[in-house]
């Protein structure tokens, strides 16, 4: 999956194969992967896979040359969190305000009635302790048909922070006070844009390259076989988000049910890498997910190939 570094920087012979982290990059079942770079360290920040009421905490991973990689335990904890009453998943962080953010989901708004939603919580370094920022969900209930689960901050540059997020096959966006800790509304006074691109389930990402705005998210069933991701170009922000093609799915030799993933880039001109969770082989569990990073690479027209998972 990784390639480690390049060659000049480690000085290795042009024929020796660069060092990789294996697949998955570190043990466990994790899921929801959410890869950020904080300055020279690649930072990787899952939901703990477990049956619904284990999911207590979040542990992050962190690495200076993606391949070995440090467990911070517990960076975001129900002890932190006093709304908590069942679960928190699927993370998005990010750093701002001289600050880290890790905005999660919590709780079960639609089966249990309870307080729930997408929470926020602050802390002044990568590891935590995170804490929860507002005694509250900043998103607690469904509008547009979006489940406010499996949010994502994308930071644009003019410095607006836009949050997208949804689950139950709808995604809507909201914009994100300078603070963080609040959506404002847009320029026509609404506080929601629903954005949901055809086939749309959960687990919404976007990153810009060459002006191009690229928004990705899973499809099919996040327990089953044919998860995948699929992606669309915008020229803004705001979409209209049209489906290009599925680029991540399972792989019999490989595994199966590939999704929930995030990008990070490398060092190098156009270096790419998609980081997911992916079912391994023979494995029934829904909660069996493991967390890979494989390269991906963009063709001459600014389309992102199908990726290959591997074991590397
Ligand atoms: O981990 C719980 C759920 O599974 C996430 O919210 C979805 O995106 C799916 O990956």
């Amino acid at each position: 999956s990784i390639i480690c570094c390049s060659q000049s920087v480690f000085g290795q012979k042009a024929n020796r194969q660069p060092k990789t982290s294996g697949n998955p990059v570190f043990p466990g079942w994790y899921a929801d992967p959410e890869g950020v770079v904080f300055g020279d360290e690649y930072w990787i920040y899952p939901t703990y896979s477990a049956p619904y009421d284990e999911q207590t905490f979040m542990d992050a991973f962190s690495s200076k040359d993606l391949v070995n990689w440090t467990k911070h335990p517990k960076v975001l904890s129900k002890e932190n969190i006093s709304w908590f009453k069942r679960a928190l998943w699927a993370p998005a962080v990010i750093h701002a305000n001289d600050k880290y953010y890790i905005f999660f989901g919590a709780n079960d708004i639609q089966s249990n009635n309870e307080l729930g939603g997408i929470g926020v919580a602050v802390a002044d370094n990568p590891a935590g302790p995170f804490k929860d920022a507002l005694g509250k969900p900043l998103i607690d209930k469904f509008v547009n048909g979006a489940q406010p689960i499996d949010q994502f901050v994308y930071k644009d540059d003019d410095g607006q922070y836009y949050m997208y997020y949804g689950g139950w096959g709808h995604c809507n966006m909201v914009k994100l006070a300078p603070d963080l800790l609040s959506i404002v509304p847009f320029e026509d006074g609404t506080l929601y844009k629903e954005v949901t691109p055809e086939k749309y389930v959960e687990g919404p990402f976007m990153l810009k390259r060459n002006g191009k705005y690229y928004f990705m998210w899973s499809e099919g069933g996040w327990t089953g076989p044919d998860y995948c991701v699929a992606y669309a170009i915008a020229d803004s922000p705001f979409g209209p988000f049209k489906r290009e093609a599925k680029i991540l799915q399972r792989d019999p030799n490989v595994g199966t049910g590939a999704g929930h993933h995030s990008v990070v880039k490398g060092p190098g001109k156009d270096e790419w890498y998609i980081v997911y969770h992916r079912h391994p082989l023979g494995e029934t569990d829904g909660n069996a997910r493991v967390t890979c990073v494989d390269r991906m690479y963009f063709d001459k027209d600014g389309k992102i190939k199908p990726i290959k998972m591997t074991f590397e």
